[in-house]
């Protein structure tokens, strides 16, 4: 497949002001004509010839001007069409079988409703057209269907005329005001019933609020409906933005790839991010739900006024509205809480993305497959990037910058640099170098010393960014770092700092130190690198207990756990020295769940251990094998060692009543994390607690906390578990996904077993992706399954993205960075990685989605 590279950018040569599409509308064949007006560019090339973008489609009929030509061509899937003016109106048919529409790019049916996905390049399997963000077109939309089929008709903007017909069809009209490319065209048609309410902007206007779900779903859509309200206020307040349209709507849908998506005026949303209800919803479904519907409304400024100019600028969007969703949650909830999550997120998915054979800048040089760009790294590692400026500038200049963003590109097709230079002008920063961030991929690596003599305390820190694909040499990044040094004594540090490291090394004096201080270094995790600092235990068991940053202290826990578990693994700890490292560990491990200043949602976040994939990060060459033993060893006698707090613990958690309140939330949190250890420790007393705790739940966060471990052990109580809990929840997709995950990620013996019988259930289908994640990626990515010595874990998910790749291209995808992390793993899995990667590089016809992840992940 060819490669698209960022440097080859050029203006188009024709602009589309106007588009208008008129559907017929049928589950197995829809009739789209369009009709563009379109004019010459005057800053395009100049060519004649109008090149419109379309994907599995053909041309029915082509006119131009209200005259057929038979003269237009296909170079490839795209239509060529001849034009001697400067202006034109040019009309083409195609038909679609949405049906058929596996892939759910473009138009399909779902459920028995038919929608869209146009982002990034699904427009064009619906209509040729330029399909590129920088073509900007207002649209007015007519669609015909089935009244029955389909009762309610949905596009973007605003519905601005509808009727019937004597056949038993109906008819909508949509226009959308605002110009927009094609990626956020949407079309909705079926049989739904709404939530309604209303909204009234900051300067008046009232809008109606509707969230669109299939009939008997709308009791479990309250909690989508106040994020989406809680979303717009927000807005309004952190960045003055205030919505645009007199309507918006949102629709659930069952079968969808992503997580949602932010067609203007007309979210389309995977029913994962919209349906939520105690019985079914866990608190962390409810935390998603919030964090998703505050993203895609964000989106309605940061995308959808101003777009990106081509998709090498996804990040300008993305990151961009993933700093915004965080800092919504983060003022919804606990702020520290909230941090410390996503840093967990970064750390588990984009650390590993950088350093393995996918590793690209959140601005990509180039890409063969858009929708392989889709990464934690153009998302989370954007958003962090766009973090620091604001911790630079500090939120109010930061606001500055952002509203001269707003301002000057509204209406525009922009890119990362014209956001930069808003940011440089607005917020009073000098970008020059910060820019590397853009351009190089790859988690800085800062290495930290801290010497004292004398009342000196001497801060010398390195920094080295690692060699990634196509880029050996790195320069310094500026990396921002909120520092304390702590006074040992009265246990407070001298008032926070924020140094910047702009070299490869650098040293930072500061004075008045009888004593030698406690560094609390990188607080609030003010810049996404990874710190190297060799330090005394001592040390981190005081910040865990100490630090008055609730990161900084989450930080030192999981170091401390880091230190004696990389130590572990490779060998280094004789008995003494093991014996000497779990002490430091429960001694913090204890005081973090008996410190009754703590609230439970903080404690129940300090007491998560570092992830497998984070520890392998930390090493070289992994063997995983070793890390989930040693990992689990330390659970173990964590759960052994303090039974009995962690018995109170979970005893005092399970006497809360359900609300969904902090407390209490905390409560359930706590209660999950203690019933983990204790269930470890001791598989009949976990067992026990387990059972007893699922019988009694009266709500998804306890009952999937209790099925969790008992998933684990094996133990009778299991087994009438998983089945009270499928015949519970027969029929509730959202709930049942559940009960795929929970047994394809547990730690049970028998679990590569289970997996390949579970992919037999007659609930199980390859068609739809919530169904295909809950099963295969729930297994991807635990440890113990996907990395089982036999291999079988490797060959599961190699088998399944072969199998998938000719249903659903853009999710088989999503599995192969899964076995591209085979260089960082010890050579025998290694092998066995390697080689499944090349069975499915040996199938004749991938993907272009594969075929770009797998060569690069062998290459
Ligand atoms: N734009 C694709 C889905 C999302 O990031 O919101
Ligand atoms: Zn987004």
């Amino acid at each position: 497949p060819p490669v698209i590279r960022r440097e080859d950018y050029q203006p188009p040569a024709w602009l589309v002001p106007e588009t208008g599409l008129d559907f017929t509308l049928g589950i197995d064949a829809a009739g789209i004509t369009s009709k563009l007006k379109v004019v010459r560019n005057p800053e395009g090339s100049g060519e004649a010839v109008l090149r419109l973008n379309g994907d599995q489609i053909a041309p029915l009929a082509v006119r131009v001007d209200g005259a057929a030509v038979n003269d237009w061509r296909l170079d490839g899937s795209d239509l060529l069409i001849d034009l001697p003016g400067a202006e034109h109106i040019v009309e083409v048919e195609t038909q679609v079988n949405p049906a058929a529409n596996s892939q759910l790019m473009g138009l399909y049916a779902s459920n028995g409703m038919l929608c869209t996905q146009c982002e990034a390049e699904g427009f064009r399997r619906i209509t040729f057209f330029p399909d590129r963000p920088d073509v900007l077109s207002v649209y007015s939309v007519r669609m015909t269907g089935d009244k029955a089929q389909f009762p309610i008709l949905l596009a973007n903007g605003n519905c601005t005329a509808q009727g019937e017909n004597a056949d038993g069809t109906h008819w909508a009209e949509w226009h959308d005001p605002w110009p927009k490319p094609s990626y956020l065209f949407a079309l909705v048609a079926g049989d739904l019933v709404a939530n309604h309410a209303t909204f009234t902007t900051m300067s008046g206007r009232e809008v109606d609020l509707n969230i669109w779900v299939r009939p008997g779903d709308e009791d479990r859509t309250q909690h989508a409906m106040d994020s989406l309200i809680a979303s717009m206020k927000w807005d309004e307040e952190a960045f003055g933005r205030e919505y645009d349209l007199d309507l918006f709507n949102i629709v659930a849908v069952s079968d969808f790839n992503m997580g949602a998506m932010e067609n203007k005026g007309l979210n389309v949303f995977n029913t994962r991010y919209v349906l939520a209800d105690p019985e079914t919803a866990t608190d962390g479904d409810y935390d998603a739900v919030e964090g998703v519907i505050g993203h895609e409304y964000f989106h309605n400024w940061s995308g959808n006024r101003i777009t990106c100019r081509d998709w090498f600028q996804l990040s300008l969007k993305e990151g961009f509205t993933v700093l915004r969703d965080q800092l919504f949650s983060a003022a919804m909830g606990s702020e520290a809480v909230k941090r410390i999550e996503d840093v967990r997120v970064l750390r588990s998915a984009q650390f590993p993305e950088d350093s393995g054979p996918l590793a690209h800048p959140i601005r990509p040089d180039s890409y063969q497959e858009i929708s392989n760009f889709y990464t934690a790294t153009v998302y989370n590692k954007g958003a962090e990037v766009i973090r620091m400026m604001r911790t630079m500038a500090g939120p109010m200049q930061f606001r500055k910058g952002t509203d001269l963003y707003f301002d000057r590109h509204d209406g525009e097709a922009a890119t990362c640099e014209d956001f930069i230079r808003s940011m440089e002008e607005g917020a009073g920063l000098d970008l020059t170098q910060f820019r590397l961030w853009y351009s190089q991929a790859g988690t800085p690596q800062v290495a930290v010393t801290l010497k004292h003599e004398g009342t000196t305390a001497t801060l010398h820190l390195s920094q080295t960014v690692p060699a990634t694909p196509g880029q050996p040499d790195k320069q310094p990044v500026p990396v921002p770092l909120r520092i304390g040094l702590f006074n040992r004594d009265n246990k407070e540090h001298t008032g926070e700092q924020l140094i910047v490291l702009t070299k490869a090394s650098d040293t930072f004096v500061f004075e008045e130190f009888d004593h030698p201080p406690v560094l609390s270094i990188n607080r609030g995790f003010s810049a996404p690198v990874s710190i190297e600092f060799d330090r005394p235990v001592e040390d981190l068991v005081f910040l865990a207990a100490h630090d008055d940053d609730p990161f900084a202290r989450y930080e030192a826990m999981q170091s401390l756990v880091v230190q004696h578990l990389v130590a572990a693994v490779s060998g280094a700890l004789d008995e003494a020295a093991r014996a000497e490292g779990r002490a430091a560990i429960g001694e913090a491990f204890a005081a973090i769940v008996t410190d009754s200043a703590l609230e439970d949602l903080m404690r129940g976040e300090l007491m998560i251990l570092p992830a497998e994939s984070y520890l392998a990060e930390q090493m070289l060459i992994a063997d995983p094998g070793a890390i989930h033993a040693e990992r689990e060893a330390l659970k173990a006698w964590l759960g052994r060692e303090y039974a009995q707090i962690l018995g109170a613990l979970h005893d005092r958690a399970v006497a809360v009543l359900y609300s969904r309140d902090a407390a209490a939330r905390g409560a359930r949190k706590i209660k999950s994390q203690a019933l983990g250890y204790i269930a470890v420790g001791n598989n009949a007393e976990g067992a026990r607690r387990a059972i007893a705790q699922y019988r009694a739940a009266d709500n998804m966060t306890d009952r999937q906390g209790a099925m969790l471990v008992l998933a684990s052990l094996d133990v009778p109580e299991r087994a009438e578990a998983l089945a009270d809990f499928h015949s519970r929840y027969e029929g509730n997709a959202l709930v049942i996904d559940k009960w795929f995950s929970l047994q394809a990620g547990s730690f049970h013996p028998g679990v590569l077993a289970n997996i390949r019988a579970l992919a037999e259930h007659p609930d199980f289908t390859m068609t739809n992706p919530n169904r295909v994640r809950a099963l295969y990626m729930a297994a991807a990515v635990n440890p113990k399954a996907f990395h089982d010595e036999s291999g079988e874990g490797y060959r599961l998910i190699g088998d399944l993205i072969r199998r998938l790749d000719p249903i659903n291209p853009q999710t088989a995808a999503r599995f192969v960075p899964s076995l591209g992390r085979w260089r960082r793993i010890e050579p025998v899995r290694a092998a066995m990685m390697r080689e499944e990667l090349q069975k499915i590089a040996a199938e004749p016809s991938l993907s272009r989605d594969v075929r770009e992840q797998v060569t690069k992940s062998l290459g």
